[in-house]
């Protein structure tokens, strides 16, 4: 499965309009000189940096982005219509790809910084224009040109400074749901999350970012199920969260499944594994008595660490979760 930090798109800058060929026609004027304008110039496309977005998400469906064409110059000397540029808004980060020669075009990486990617037609040229001492009435015209066609490839490295890991279901989009504006679909089957999405968690006038993924499997480190593309993105997060649900409704064990996913994470790679990550035992509403289950749970894995208990679902305890991510954030830049 494929995650959306890459889209290919293709990008049509508008042509330019056509040169008139028109002669004056008045009353009592038998040759009326030439008077076709010029066409207009096709609008072009350009990518402009968006602080405010952070996935590529919205080009998994639009791939095509067609700037409109110039107009074609008339009579009377009157020129055609410029076609207005097309502004495709893109987060900071974005690498542009000609995607057929593999060429890099740009970057995005300022808020507001346009980058050409497809260069408008220029105008056509209207008869009038070609009249000289020795042509006055010239029949010439040209031609608006067309406009840049591309096909382009666009990378986003997702930079989350938190990722979650979990089993399918424990609840990892819920969590983002509570903490951030983000709304990741939720539903109460394995496998709801399909493409990583990011949600900004902010605290005191600080934002930080948290990646939620497809949730890992057993043998995910060797490609099983969904999570595993994902992996090497957490490798440049700060920090980890181990979501763990402590009733799973497969009645799955959770111990078990904790284990398995710190196994993947092991496989996978030593710097993942090695990575500061936080045990997040979700879903506490479900159970009855906490401290016994909990203590239970963590004796079973034999975990000594921090941890945190929430429910992503009440909310009860994600502000402390939060608190703890930016401390830890803080601390460690
Ligand atoms: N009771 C309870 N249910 C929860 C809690 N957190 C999540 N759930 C439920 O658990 C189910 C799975 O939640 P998701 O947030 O979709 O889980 P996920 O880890 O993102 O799952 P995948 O995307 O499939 O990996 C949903 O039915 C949620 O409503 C919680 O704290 N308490
Ligand atoms: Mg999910």
């Amino acid at each position: 499965m494929r995650f959306v930090d890459s889209a290919s798109i293709v990008v049509k800058a508008g042509k330019g309009g056509d040169g008139c060929l028109s002669f004056r026609r008045e009353k009592y004027i038998t040759d009326g000189g030439p008077d076709g304008g010029d066409g207009g110039d096709g609008g072009s496309v350009y990518f402009v940096g968006q602080k405010n977005l952070n996935t590529l998400s919205d080009f998994r469906f639009k791939r095509l982005f067609k700037a409109k064409n110039g107009e074609n110059g008339s009579s009377n000397n009157k020129r055609g219509k410029s076609a207005k540029d097309l502004i495709i808004e893109m987060p900071l980060g974005v690498k542009v790809y000609d995607f057929d020669t593999k060429e890099i075009i740009g970057e995005i990486t300022q808020h507001k910084k346009m980058l050409l990617v497809a260069k408008g037609g220029f105008h056509g040229i209207g008869n009038t224009r070609f009249k000289s001492s020795i042509n006055r009435s010239p029949r010439k015209t040209t031609k608006g040109t067309l406009g840049d066609v591309r096909n382009i490839a666009i990378e986003l490295n997702i930079m989350a400074d938190v990722g979650l890991l979990g089993m399918p279901n424990a609840g990892k989009s819920s969590l983002i749901r509570k903490i951030s504006a983000a709304k990741p679909k939720v539903e109460s089957y394995p496998f709801t999350t399909l493409y990583p999405s990011l949600g900004m968690v902010s605290f005191a006038n600080k934002n930080i970012t948290v990646a939620d993924i497809p949730g890992l499997i057993l043998n995910a480190s060797d490609g099983a199920g969904l999570g595993f593309e994902f992996l090497k993105h957490l490798l440049r997060t700060k920090f980890l969260l181990h979501v763990v649900d402590i009733m799973p409704n497969d009645n799955s064990n959770p111990a078990e499944n904790y284990l398995i996913i710190e196994k993947e994470l092991k496989k996978y790679s030593k710097e993942l594994f090695n990575k500061p990550r936080l045990l997040v035992i979700n879903k506490i509403d479900l159970i009855n008595d906490e401290n016994k289950t909990i203590k239970k749970f963590l004796k079973s894995i034999d975990y000594n660490d921090d941890y945190i208990a929430i429910s992503a679902l009440t909310g009860k305890n994600c502000k402390n979760l939060i608190i703890k991510l930016f401390e830890f954030i803080e601390k460690n830049g």
